[in-house]
């Protein structure tokens, strides 16, 4: 099991969240997705998931993602 967090800005209410939450949670190996609004991280658990496709994933929800931590 992997954990990874990202730092993503723009987000701003539960809808946001929500539009990440399925976008992240569609990638391939992605088990859970955790959204802090507040703080814009995003933590991501799964097996073997591809960084960059979450980062794409991220982007085509309409967010930035402005550090991998
Ligand atoms: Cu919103």
């Amino acid at each position: 099991m992997t954990e990874q967090r990202y730092h993503v800005v723009g987000m701003t209410c539960g809808r946001c969240a929500d539009k990440v939450g399925s976008k992240v949670g569609g990638v391939p190996g992605v088990d859970s997705v955790r959204i802090d609004i507040e703080t814009g991280a995003v933590t991501v658990t799964g097996e073997a998931f591809d960084g960059s496709k979450i980062c794409a994933a991220i982007a085509e929800a309409g967010f930035e993602v402005a550090a991998v931590l």
